[in-house]
């Protein structure tokens, strides 16, 4: 099914881009905007690593080596199609992936359980030990 989306993801871009954001889901797309500080509708890995230097860890600041390999991750995972920019719909897609690989339990619902344990696996997978020592 994420395959299947991902192959019609270039066809829709290209056909009508307008329409193609329409259809992302309000939150995300207030995300997305947040990011995308140039306003251009495409986040850069430039915009991706601001917006990830910029949040919180519990209460300590984001250590910038692990920011970055978090905005790194996230961005080579959300580039769909590789064209070194992130859409709407490919953040769309990504959080779509993600929130059903982290909803254990299947209601549709991502319990803060559910959330603290993805945040871990974040946080412990990007960038175990010190990053550029
Ligand atoms: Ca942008
Ligand atoms: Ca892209």
């Amino acid at each position: 099914m994420f395959r299947r989306s991902l192959s019609l993801l270039p066809l829709l871009l290209l056909a009508t881009p307008a329409l193609a954001a329409d259809k992302v889901d309000p939150k995300i797309k207030a995300d997305f905007d947040k990011t995308d500080t140039n306003h251009d509708g495409f986040l850069t890995r430039a915009e991706v690593d601001a917006r990830v230097a910029r949040m919180d860890v519990g209460k300590a600041k984001m250590p910038a080596g692990k920011a970055k390999a978090i905005a790194g991750a996230w961005f080579n995972t959300a580039d769909a199609n590789h064209d070194g920019k992130v859409s709407p719909a490919e953040m769309q897609g990504l959080f779509r992936a993600l929130a059903s690989r982290y909803d254990t339990n299947h209601d549709g619902v991502i319990s803060l359980d559910e959330r603290a344990a993805a945040r871990a696996a974040v946080l412990g997978g990007a960038g175990a030990g010190p990053v550029g020592r």
